[in-house]
């Protein structure tokens, strides 16, 4: 069995060895998963509501320990890594209240009545990238097994430690053995087995938009379901008639999360060419004030990027463009790359249409407000955005006219569990959260029932 190394991203020194799933492991797991099925599927919907609500308690015992490891492993900041071991416990415990409500319709016809039902579907394969390991995790999860699915999960090879964590804590509150199964592993090689083996009936992928295509194309094999939630350049559109102070104040942290590696990234922010000076004196006491620390500081807001490789990919964007200041950044050992502000030139630059997955935005004056849409809408991508206006029929003409899942006006705060997520366009397919999301996880049966 080969291992994996995985290094700390602030200080560049390998924390611990993770062994990785072959194929074998990997279907015996699968194997598994299918057997447990029926019994789970079968369980009184209180009770598996239950076993879910003790999952979310026993998460709730370990949040710093989860949080510990997430800024070991990910060089998430401490705030961000406790909120993100909260969100877990959170959406656990929003979908344990989904068994008790999977409810079907009565609809009458000639000579009977119709009824329908949501059935699981069996085996669910989730896909998680290294960006939010734990967060992912938990909007695939928790609404597969509410809806009375069983789960293998694969976590990004750079980002194993929390969910082999969660999957531990899953046994401890007494989830039965094979219903939740993480398998580390490449994905070349566990997630293609998700992919590609026949007991599987559906994959829950998140990461690039060109492996969710790989994805579509092998699940579309065995017309096996697949929900995609894939990359993003998302707008951050500021009118002049907006409170410029709170645009320029909120900017930054829509893009700069994460270090930028953020898939719902505002990296793209569009300023009416009457504001645009003002804003941008606006905006740079903003970036320069963001504290850029060791993650483990209680006060860090951004770490460093995830790895050497993915620092080398945000330094190739920066290098081909002209930077118009930066924010601050650690000396010494990491990955680190500053805050970095780029007044674009045209709207054709790699910097302006491709995704960066840094902390990196660029910014591109605009005329009126047709032009800010067509400007938002000329990208290959649509998952998130913000528009800053004080005209309620303004930012209600430009969240219907911008092509993208989830928005959000005069904030920049955008994704919550009980509300749907995910992209239009190349951004991805089907939605995750909110209410429906467990139903995603079941196909409905209609059955006739005759009267006579
Ligand atoms: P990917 O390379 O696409 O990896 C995502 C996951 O897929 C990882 O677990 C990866 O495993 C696995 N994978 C890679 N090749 C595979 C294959 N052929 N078959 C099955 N699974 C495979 O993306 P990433 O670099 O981790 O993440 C960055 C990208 O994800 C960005 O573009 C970002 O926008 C996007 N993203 C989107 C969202 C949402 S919610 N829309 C959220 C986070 C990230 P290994 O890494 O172990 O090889």
């Amino acid at each position: 069995m080969s291992t994996y190394t995985v290094v700390n991203p602030a200080t560049e020194r390998a924390e611990t060895e993770v062994e990785l799933a072959g194929i074998e492991q990997t279907d015996a797991a699968i194997e598994q998963a299918h057997k447990a099925f029926p019994a789970w599927r079968r369980l009184a919907p209180g009770d598996r509501a239950t076993l879910l609500r003790r999952f979310a308690s026993v998460i709730d015992q370990h949040i710093d320990e989860l949080a510990e490891l997430e800024v070991r492993n990910a060089g998430h900041t401490w705030g961000n890594a406790t909120w993100e071991a909260g969100n877990v416990r959170d959406v656990l415990n929003y979908y344990a209240g989904a068994p008790e409500r999977l409810v079907g319709k009565q609809i009458p016809v000639d000579g009977g009545t119709n009824v329908t039902f949501h059935e699981p579907l069996g085996v669910v394969g989730i896909i998680v990238p290294w960006n939010f390991p734990m967060p992912i995790l938990g909007w695939g999860m928790a609404p597969a097994l509410a809806a009375g699915n069983t789960v293998v999960l694969k976590p990004a090879e750079l980002t194993p430690l929390t969910a082999v964590r969660i999957g531990e804590l899953a046994l401890e509150a007494g989830i039965p053995e094979g219903v939740l199964s993480v398998l580390p592993g490449k994905g070349s090689v566990v997630g293609q087995r998700f992919v590609a083996h026949p007991y599987v009936r559906k994959v829950s992928f998140t990461g690039s938009t060109e492996v969710g295509k790989q994805i579509m194309a092998g699940c579309s094999e065995q017309v096996k379901r697949c929900t995609l939630e894939l990359g993003g350049k998302s707008a951050n559109i500021v009118f002049a008639d907006a409170d410029l102070a709170k645009a320029a104040a909120s900017a930054p942290y829509a893009v700069f999360d994460n270090a930028g590696q953020d898939c719902c990234a505002r990296s793209r922010i569009l300023v009416q060419r009457s504001a645009y000076d003002e804003f941008l004196s606006l905006l740079e006491p903003a970036v320069k004030g963001v504290r850029v620390l060791d993650p483990s500081d209680r006060s860090s807001e951004m770490g460093p990027l995830i790895s050497a490789h993915q620092r080398d990919v945000v330094r190739g964007f920066i290098d081909e463009v002209e930077v118009a200041y930066t924010g601050s950044m650690p000396a010494g050992d990491g990955f680190w790359v500053a805050p970095t502000v780029v007044l674009a030139e045209s709207t054709e630059q790699r910097i302006w249409r491709e995704e960066v997955f840094g902390p990196v935005v660029a910014v591109l004056p605009f005329d009126d407000e047709a032009d800010a849409i067509a400007m938002a809408n000329d990208t290959e991508y649509g998952l998130s955005g913000s528009i800053y206006t004080r005209d309620l029929g303004r930012a209600m003409r430009v969240s219907r006219g911008v092509d993208t899942g989830n928005l959000s006006v005069n904030s920049h705060a955008a994704v919550r569990y009980w509300t749907p997520f995910g992209g239009f366009k190349h951004s991805g397919l089907g939605r995750e959260l909110g209410p429906e999301a467990p139903y995603a996880f079941t196909e409905e049966k209609n059955v006739f029932i005759s009267d006579d």
